[in-house]
């Protein structure tokens, strides 16, 4: 593409030191896509994260609060004066902490500097599950049948509400998300209660006693699509993935694409959410959340953040996604079309958590020998080493095992040799269960659904 004024940044978009408010493995994603723009990296951690190697690697380092992450990670105010001290013009949040904050990314703003991410009036739209269905409902996406409207007080017309849904329903909080602030209620004489017990939940977690109501899908798989959007009016979908491998709302196993559905069927959904992200002047990365069941596409929720699994979409499109993210950031055009987006290939990737294989209970302690797989498409994101201590404070992810090969059986393959071939002594890791899920016929067959993990590890302890 021709250098014209548009691709360059934007006055006020200008920045060329970014200061990464996370630790993990995707702090160390982040400065590597930093460096390849050529940008300058502000690494941060608490202080049991003193010895982190992203620390090291980074331009400046500095220690921002006590282990706890409420102190640290979550310390909005010291983050801003970590910014101000070192002269970082972005705040790149990452994933979960600030990074769904949208009093942070107003902050951020207002302190002069650049938030990687969408605007505050985005983030808060998605935050609010009713508001952000309502956008889609208006932007012709598909979702479950329900009002998007909240709940109202009246008895008698709640159960209008349900008998038109149909039976069952599943009551959720309007600031929940992600799994909290949920009930299902299975016929009509379970319904006030579920409500009444929801709203208490509802207030006491999110502050709020917004509640909806939306038929209960009991059988879906859960599908995401990925959207990158500039300030300019572009957007694509890079394609989708399935996520319907998790255990108490923990992703375990993500795959590009989705298996089993065809082109003609995503592509419509893929296309109305870039229409949509268009009529909300939406910029940044995203992922819309979608249920899917028996052909059908039901959106749930839109996620205003860098996933985890976001390598999943890079193995298979060929897009940076960080630095694409860290480029619009900047008010660059996006430097793709839709029709530049052609999806090869399947990808898998592994979350690699330390945790006993068998209670899933975190396993804190000294990695004491590592050794990680290599060689053609096969990919490893990580912040450990040997030696490295592995704390008790933090999420459990300590690696993610991604694999690209052309068709999904050869990247199941692949995914087994990989696991055959890591090695992380010291600490209890569910390795042995990826090894043994990815023997797993069903699984090979692509037979699977949100609730499959959970049945198949009940099974597997019977057995
Ligand atoms: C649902 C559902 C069935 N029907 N909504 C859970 C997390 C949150 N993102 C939404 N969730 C669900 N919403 C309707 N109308 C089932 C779930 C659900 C689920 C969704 C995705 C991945 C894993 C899940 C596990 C249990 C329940």
């Amino acid at each position: 593409m021709p250098e014209t004024s548009e691709h360059s940044a934007a006055a006020g978009h200008r920045f060329d030191t970014v200061l990464i408010a996370n630790r993990g493995e995707i702090a160390v994603r982040i400065q590597r896509a930093c460096r390849e723009l050529g940008l300058k990296t502000v690494a941060i951690c608490s202080e049991a994260d003193r010895e982190a190697p992203y620390g090291s690697t980074a331009d400046s380092f500095l220690c921002i609060g006590p282990s706890s992450a409420a102190k640290s990670y979550l310390n909005q105010d010291a983050i801003l004066l970590a910014a101000r001290l070192v002269g970082a013009g972005a705040i790149h949040p990452g994933y979960g902490f600030l990074s769904e904050n949208a009093a942070f990314a107003d902050a951020v703003e207002k302190a002069g500097l650049i938030f990687i991410g969408p605007t505050a009036s985005s983030i808060a739209i998605m935050g609010d599950k009713i508001s952000a269905k309502r956008a889609m409902m208006a932007a012709g996406v598909p979702c479950v049948p329900g009002p998007d409207t909240a709940l109202p007080d009246d008895p008698a017309a709640v159960e209008r509400i349900a008998l038109e849904i149909g039976y069952p329903v599943i009551i959720k909080a309007a600031g929940g998300g992600g799994g909290r602030g949920m009930r299902v209620v299975p016929k009509a004489d379970l319904l006030h209660e579920a409500i009444a017990l929801t709203r208490e939940e509802a207030r006491k977690a999110f502050g709020s006693p917004s509640l909806y109501m939306e038929k209960f899908l009991e059988h879906p798989r859960h599908i995401e699509i990925q959207v990158i959007c500039d300030d300019h009016g572009n957007a694509a979908w890079l394609g989708h993935r399935d996520c319907s491998m998790q255990r108490r709302h923990q992703k375990v196993v993500e795959e590009a694409p989705a298996a089993g559905i065809a082109p003609d069927i995503i592509q419509p959904v893929g296309m109305a959410c870039v229409q949509a992200c268009l009529q909300i002047g939406y910029r940044g990365v995203g992922t819309f959340e979608f249920l899917y069941e028996d052909g059908a596409f039901y959106f749930i929720e839109m996620n205003t953040r860098l996933q985890v699994e976001h390598p999943v979409t890079e193995l298979t499109s060929g897009v940076d996604i960080v630095q694409a993210q860290i480029r619009v950031a900047q008010g660059r055009v996006l430097d793709l079309t839709q029709g530049d987006v052609t999806c090869e290939g399947h990808s898998f990737e592994c979350r690699i958590n330390a945790e006993d294989p068998e209670s899933f209970l975190p396993s804190a302690g000294v990695v004491t020998h590592l050794a990680l797989p290599a060689g053609p498409g096969i990919r490893v994101d990580t912040h450990i080493h040997a030696g490295y201590k592995v704390s008790p404070y933090y999420d459990s992810l300590i690696a993610k095992l991604i694999v690209h090969a052309p068709t999904r059986a050869e990247a199941m393959a692949r995914m087994r040799e990989a696991l055959a071939g890591i090695e992380v002594e010291g600490i209890s890791t569910n390795i042995p269960f990826l090894r043994a899920l990815f023997e797993d016929g069903a699984f090979a067959r692509g037979e699977t659904g949100i609730h499959y993990l959970e049945q198949w590890l009940k099974l597997r302890r019977a057995a």
